[in-house]
């Protein structure tokens, strides 16, 4: 059976920015569970959820939090699935405090972390650990980045026409 990959948000307020990962998932047919726990308001369910995670079939986790971002580092600390975290944009700093939180971790546990507000980037991380060793997943992944090129080439040639003399 397919590994799924767990969205995990600290609040349903991360939702706009995790549904992009969601989506990138959905599109590579990869089967998702998407679950609201919180480091700080419910750190019992956050143990609970990552120390089952391997045994209940899930391959990697995604964690969006904001502000003191430690759902992606408590779910690392209770599990060997590479977790990725998605540190979301404030209204304080523009998210370097969440970006922050969330890339220091210190040395053992590990915390994947992509841009402010990339959804869309670890949704596509976590379909590129799950391919390792899945020639079907990492032909749809191949396939995702040709149209990626094709779409930029065609962006250059019509750049190029309007420049022209
Ligand atoms: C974090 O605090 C959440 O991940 C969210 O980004 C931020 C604000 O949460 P709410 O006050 O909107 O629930 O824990």
């Amino acid at each position: 059976m397919n590994k799924k990959v767990a969205v995990i948000m600290g609040s349903d307020s991360d939702l706009p920015v995790m549904q992009e990962a969601v989506d990138k998932l959905r599109f590579f047919d990869i089967p998702v569970e998407v679950r609201v726990i919180s480091a700080h308001r419910t750190p019992r369910a956050a143990e609970e959820f990552a120390s089952h995670a391997a045994e209940n079939g899930f391959g990697v986790i995604i964690a969006g939090a904001g502000k003191a971002a430690h759902l992606g580092g408590v779910l690392a600390a209770y599990t060997t699935l590479p977790v990725i975290g998605v540190p979301i944009k404030t209204s304080m700093m523009g998210g370097l405090d969440s970006l922050l939180s969330m890339v220091q971790m210190p040395s053992g546990i590990p915390v994947a972390t992509v841009g402010v507000n990339a959804g869309a980037n670890a949704g596509i991380l976590a379909a590129q650990l799950l391919a390792v060793g899945d020639e079907a997943l990492t032909a749809k992944l191949t396939a995702f980045k040709e149209e990626m090129a094709a779409s930029v080439a065609a962006k250059d040639e019509k750049v190029r026409a309007q420049f022209q003399d």
